[in-house]
């Protein structure tokens, strides 16, 4: 390997993932070091060991056998590494899914990958009962209740990990064998398993761990983004456990007050969040040099791009730039990304080590500087494919190069700009708002007749949705009605996805088939950037 990365063997062969991220911190004498820390406990990495060992030996006796699925539903606690690597080491493919979806959309996962088992914190459990009951009269699922109490024919987790031993014997996996999946949401259409293999987190902890944030075993992590998604899996998995570093876990939902008071209490090194939430907190009156931790390092930012002006004044307040990156399910983590004292705000950097990106046209054809066109990237962390998808997988994986759907361009120095996406999809507080599902929940309200959502720039330059909406025949447009809209969105479509503005139309722009002209509205509500 000639990334200047130093000699971390390279997975080839026979892998597994778990003993390289569990085992070897261990055996490397790291084992009484401090690997997660959450609100009521924490794990050294023997613990750890010694407990995601007594869940690798449990799936047997459940019958879950190597390349079985299970899903987690699971909060940031350290139960949640105790089932991933303890699935992994198996060889049992674990699926964490966003635990902020809606019941149709787990019930859609659970049977769309026919896991064998739902391990879910007790607090998220009387939630989903209905969709586990449901799928439970049908077939067999396991549901295992980690931190809370179980309902009686479930499992509770430390019941089954009493029954095992502490020490397990590796599936012996091959590096290039899928070791888990994370759901990818697109424009239109279910979500998609998005598989990844034994190898993959390996190649991520090395080009953006080591590679950009120069993670050392000293480092105390701290990451807005949950671990099932991509971003934080990263952040408070993959990348603190390449070296024994430790990682702090938050449960429940981030304010910019409980952000602070984490930081205050546990002052890490590298904080990991997005540009809403770096936003929020550059309106709190309490931030102030290293956002209250006394040893705070570095700052990464992914999910959605980072406003220039976001960016500026975080690092004159706080003191620390922040590392503004661009990462997708599809690729695991991020694969292009600003650099310590090479930042150019605005800008997602360039390619890491170990990756390639260009820029090309609709017929594939590479574009030069200045020139927008999609972004496509060639890297080792890749996914090799979608679940039973095989034509979203064969447009999206072409050979080694993978299409992000994002519009960029580069400029002479080989930095990337974000130009916006190729569809119309857009990203709230880092999460995938399809204006469509938007739609769909505000035209079940009784009041409104047809709607369309784009995603409009609130005043941090961040996009949140707007809705033109045009409504029933005897139906007058009022405050109360538009905040009851607000209030309906979130109940049905996520608590994220609501319109923060409501417009009333007596119609809307649509070709010929009937399809909205979403890029009409836009352009009328940002007549400069259309
Ligand atoms: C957008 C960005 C501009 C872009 C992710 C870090 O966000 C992640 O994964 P998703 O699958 O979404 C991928 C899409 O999000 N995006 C992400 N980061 C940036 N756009 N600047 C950025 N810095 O449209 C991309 O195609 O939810 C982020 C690590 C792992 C991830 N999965």
């Amino acid at each position: 390997m000639n990334d200047g990365l130093g000699d971390w063997p390279e997975p080839i062969g026979a892998y597994n993932a778990a003993v390289d991220f569990v085992d070897r911190n261990v055996a490397e004498g790291r084992g009484d070091k401090l690997a997660f820390i959450d609100p009521k406990r924490s794990l050294t990495y023997r613990q750890l060991q010694a407990r995601s060992n007594r869940f690798t030996n449990a799936l047997p006796r459940l019958g879950i056998g190597r390349e079985r699925r299970i899903m987690m539903i699971m909060l940031d606690t350290c139960e949640f590494p105790v089932v991933f690597w303890g699935a992994i080491k198996a060889g049992v493919v674990a699926i964490p899914i966003n635990t902020l979806l809606t019941l149709e959309q787990w019930k859609f996962m659970i049977e769309d990958s026919r896991a064998d088992a739902v391990v879910i914190s007790g607090d998220l459990l009387a939630r989903a009962r209905p969709v586990l009951d449901d799928i439970s009269a049908r077939r067999h699922l396991h549901v295992i209740v980690s931190d809370g109490g179980p309902g009686p024919r479930d499992i509770a987790i430390d019941d089954l990990l009493a029954g095992s031993s502490e020490d397990a014997e590796a599936a012996p996996t091959n590096a290039d064998e899928t070791a888990f999946w994370l759901y990818s949401s697109g424009s239109t259409g279910n979500p998609k398993g998005t598989r990844h293999v034994h190898s993959s987190p390996y190649w991520s902890a090395r080009s953006y761990g080591l590679g950009i944030l120069g993670m050392r075993t000293e480092d105390v992590n701290y990451s807005v983004a949950k671990l099932f998604f991509a971003y934080g899996l990263g952040n408070g998995m993959n990348f603190p456990m390449a070296v024994g570093a430790t990682t702090v876990l938050y449960p429940d939902r981030v304010t910019p007050d409980v952000a602070l008071s984490i930081m205050r209490e546990h002052n890490p090194t590298v904080f990991y969040c997005v540009p809403t939430l770096y936003a929020a907190l550059l309106a709190h009156p309490e931030l102030g040099p290293g956002a209250g931790s006394n040893r705070l390092r570095i700052c990464s930012s992914a999910g959605e791009a980072l406003p220039d002006d976001v960016g500026r004044r975080w690092q004159e307040k706080v003191g620390i730039e922040i590392l503004d990156g661009i990462g997708s399910t599809e690729m695991l983590h991020i694969f292009c990304s600003n650099r310590t004292g090479q930042v150019r705000y605005g800008s997602s950097g360039v390619p890491l080590p170990n990756y390639e990106a260009k820029i090309v046209d609709d017929d594939g054809k590479v574009l030069g500087p200045g020139e927008i066109g999609e972004l496509v990237i060639k890297g080792p962390t890749a996914s090799e494919g979608y679940w039973n998808q095989r034509a979203r997988s064969r447009r999206t994986f072409a050979g080694e190069w993978t299409h992000t759907g994002d519009k960029y361009r580069v400029d002479e120095d080989g930095y990337y700009w974000c130009c916006g996406r190729t569809d119309d999809m857009f990203k709230v507080s880092g999460i995938w708002v399809s204006p469509f599902e938007v739609e769909s929940a505000l035209i079940t309200h009784p009041a409104v007749l047809e709607a369309a959502v784009i995603g409009r720039e609130d005043t941090d330059g961040l996009l949140k949705p707007k809705a033109f909406i045009i409504l029933k025949a005897g139906h007058v447009a009022s405050d109360k009605l538009l905040d009851e809209l607000k209030e309906h969105v979130k109940v049905k479509a996520g608590m994220w996805k609501y319109p923060r503005w409501v417009e009333v139309r007596t119609e809307l722009p649509k070709t010929a088939t009937g399809k909205i002209q979403r890029f009409k509205l836009r352009a009328e509500d940002h007549p400069s950037s259309s």
